[in-house]
């Protein structure tokens, strides 16, 4: 069933971004996905078509680029300006390594990607929701942001930022009757410990095995009960990890 709602996923290429996607279509809502894969978003765009009759609008850019990310989303219809649900998913890790010898590079491309990425859509995207006075944000967070652990800094960091700047939105918002849900996932198996590890597929396995991790349905499940609650009731702040965790640092194998 159409429900003439629209939602906006950054990230749509895999991962949470791709199951979120999916949950959305299968609830009736109309979607605007995000990622720099183009390939991936219009495959995702012609199965969403085929298995729920979704209307779809692809944008392909790189959220690092504030003037990427504006023109993009500057470019949608009036119509699909309309945007009744935002996640804030984009995002990665590279790397385990303690702060004397990590990468500046990788730091860069995490702040950029996870802290400036989210700041850059969200600018665009809330005036908008202000108009209307209505609207949902979903920043997707981690357990990271709750817990630090060896070698994560920088990403935990990054987490951290998402965390607070929920609770700023939260407060910013409050006049305008937009919801702003932070979601903190603990290990799912994606493609994320891949692109940590930068394509090292054993290692990127290591991180999963001896306990069940969450799978990315899971936690977009998590994200659509987030946003299926009625008008006046607001979730601020989730963690959510496989059963076998306890935080960004206990698992039991
Ligand atoms: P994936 O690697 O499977 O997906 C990441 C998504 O982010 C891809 O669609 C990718 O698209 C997009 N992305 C990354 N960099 C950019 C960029 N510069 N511009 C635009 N899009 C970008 O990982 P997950 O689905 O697991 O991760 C999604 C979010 O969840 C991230 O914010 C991550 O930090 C967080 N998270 C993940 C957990 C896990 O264990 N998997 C746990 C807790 C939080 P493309 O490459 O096509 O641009
Ligand atoms: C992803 C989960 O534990 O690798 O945010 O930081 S973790």
């Amino acid at each position: 069933m159409k429900t003439g709602k629209i939602a906006l996923i950054t990230g749509a290429t895999a991962g949470f971004g791709e199951a979120c996607a999916e949950r959305f279509a299968r609830e009736g809502y109309q979607l605007i996905l995000t990622g720099r894969r183009s390939e991936r978003l219009t495959a995702l765009q012609e199965k969403l078509k085929q298995d729920f009759g979704t209307a779809t609008i692809a944008l392909t850019f790189d959220v690092r680029s504030k003037e990427a990310a504006t023109t993009a989303l500057d470019s949608l219809p009036e119509a699909w300006r309309q945007i009744d649900v935002l996640v804030n998913n984009a995002g990665l890790a590279l790397d385990l390594s303690t702060i004397d010898e990590g990468n500046t590079d990788d730091w860069d491309t995490m702040i950029d990607t996870n802290v400036k990425g989210l700041l850059y859509v969200s600018r665009t995207v809330i005036p908008w929701m202000k108009e209307r006075k209505s609207g949902h944000i979903v920043n997707i967070g981690s357990t990271a942001a709750k817990t630090v652990y060896a070698k994560g800094n920088v990403y935990c960091a990054t987490k951290a930022a998402v965390d607070a700047l929920s609770q700023g939105m939260r407060i910013d918002l409050l006049p305008y009757g937009i919801k702003v849900t932070a979601v903190h996932p603990g290990a799912a198996d994606t493609e994320f410990s891949i692109v940590r590890f930068k394509g090292d597929a054993a290692k990127a396995k290591d991180v999963y095995t001896g306990f069940q991790p969450l799978k990315a349905e899971d936690v977009a499940d998590v994200v659509w009960y987030c946003c299926s609650l009625p008008p006046h009731v607001c979730i601020n702040d989730l963690v959510v990890t496989a059963t076998a965790q306890a935080n960004a640092y206990y698992t039991f194998r």
